[in-house]
């Protein structure tokens, strides 16, 4: 019966698909959620907890949760994996300097119980920026082709432009269809 209603919601366009937005402080995370929302760039602050909003792509619906990326919050990202369908990784493409701290991160959450089944898209945010590093520098430091047990996807993007945004959130939305 349960599974009856969430087809049924499911092709009326309700169901709600979990998606969490993680990365290190400075990424971008609130900013890539606000321009989802409105187009628009708001004024950030750290996140400190976590923001969430309804993001709508074609009639399908995401629950978005933006969690602060500070070292000292990192800790507090697993309490939000709970049915988390598709896991959002926000990096500063010119931030050289901590990629192996993403990397460690990306990889320890992979291994979390409770994202096993999760898709994985990976915003390298800030393209903007002169000699930011491209997808391809990312994809081959973070090994993302050795990643075999979850799907996942990187995208190029600059969240104060909105440019490269609407091709994640596509991927996001064939992938939520798909399932
Ligand atoms: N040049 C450039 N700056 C950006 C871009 N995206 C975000 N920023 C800036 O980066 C800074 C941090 O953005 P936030 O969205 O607050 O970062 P965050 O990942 O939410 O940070 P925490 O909440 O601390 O984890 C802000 O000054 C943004 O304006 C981008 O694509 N290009
Ligand atoms: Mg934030």
């Amino acid at each position: 019966m349960g599974q009856l209603i969430a087809k049924l919601m499911d092709i009326f366009g309700k169901q709600e698909h979990k998606v969490i937005i993680v990365g290190l402080d400075n990424a971008g995370k609130t900013t890539i959620l606000y321009q989802f929302l409105t187009n628009e760039v708001v004024h950030t602050c750290p996140t400190i907890g976590s923001n969430v909003e309804e993001v709508v792509v074609r009639k399908t619906h995401f629950l978005v949760w933006d969690i602060g990326g500070q070292e000292a919050l990192r800790s507090t990202w697993s309490t939000y994996y709970s049915n988390t369908e598709f896991l959002i990784l926000v990096i500063d493409s010119t931030d050289r300097d901590r990629l192996l701290t993403t990397r460690e991160e990306l990889y320890k959450m992979l291994a979390h119980e409770a994202l096993r089944d999760a898709s994985v898209l990976i915003f390298a945010n800030k393209q903007d920026v002169k000699d930011s590093m491209t997808t391809a520098e990312i994809s081959q430091f973070l090994t993302l082709s050795a990643i075999k047990d979850h799907p996942w996807h990187i995208q190029g993007c600059c969240a104060l432009t909105g440019e490269g945004l609407p091709a994640g959130l596509q991927w996001m939305q064939s992938r939520a269809t798909a399932n």
